[in-house]
Parts: C-alpha cells; structure tokens; sequence
C-alpha cells in the first residue's frame, strides 16, 4: 500500500512547483503610448482582484509625471469625449478593472522625460488599505 501514496505526493509536488500562488491583487499586461517630454500619455492595465473582498484603487501616480489620473473616454453625437473618472475605483471580490484604449484610462500627464518604445513608465497605483504597487508600463505603440 505504499507505493500508491508516493505516486500521489509526486505527482502534488509536480502540480505546485510550476505555478506561483496569485498574488492577492495582480496588474496584468500594463503598457503605455510613445509620449515627448513634457507630453502627455495614456497607460493601459488590468488590476485583478484574487482577495475574498472588494479592494479600491484611490489614486495613481508617477515618480516621471505630474499628475495621473483615471479618463474613461466616451462617444457622444459622434465626437470622442474624454472624462476624469474623480471616484475611488471599487473592484469587487474576484473580479478585475480594465484600462483599455477606448474606455477607461491612465493619463499621465507632464512628463519628465521622452517614453520611446521599448522604454518603460513607472507607476505606483495605491489602494484604499494603503496598499501601494508598483506597476512598469512598457511603451509601445497600439
Ligand atoms: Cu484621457
């Protein structure tokens, strides 16, 4: 009857080794446009909420810009509007908030420096615990 055991705990360490626990709240796919200095650009990401209750995303900001703060853009009679989104951003247990280009975004605005592709921003995003993540948004064009 021993043999059976060993296969079985083999076969647990094999399942766990390969695969990082989730960390409880995850940034996903961050990138951001080619901006000048001084300019003005858009970051886009996907915050993940693993934890068992709602987490909210209170502020964003950038140790290279001025300010940073969530648009969500919106057609209205056929002209794009953008519109700054001043409300914590609630995400429900399990569930996730996407920054997308024509939807909801990250403006990062005044620039310290040129973002090229290839380049990276970085970002702090804080949540409403005190959590801060760090989050590196890497330039590409879309
Ligand atoms: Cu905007």
């Amino acid at each position: 009857m021993r043999r059976p055991s060993i296969v079985l705990l083999t076969v647990l360490a094999v399942a766990c080794s390969g695969r990082a626990p989730a960390p409880p709240i995850e940034v996903r796919d961050p990138w951001a446009r080619p901006a000048d200095s001084a300019a003005t650009t858009a970051a886009y990401f996907v915050v993940l909420n693993h934890e068992a209750m709602a987490v909210t995303l209170t502020a964003a900001s950038s140790p290279i810009a001025r300010s940073a703060g969530v648009h969500e853009t919106m057609v209205m009679s056929g002209t794009m509007h953008m519109m700054a989104i001043d409300a914590p951003l609630v995400i429900a247990a399990g569930d996730s908030l996407v920054l997308s280009p024509g939807a909801k975004h990250l403006m990062v605005a005044g620039l310290a420096r040129r973002l090229s592709p290839g380049d990276s921003l970085p970002l702090h995003l804080a949540f409403a615990d005190g959590r801060v993540l760090p989050v590196a948004a890497v330039i590409r064009a879309p």
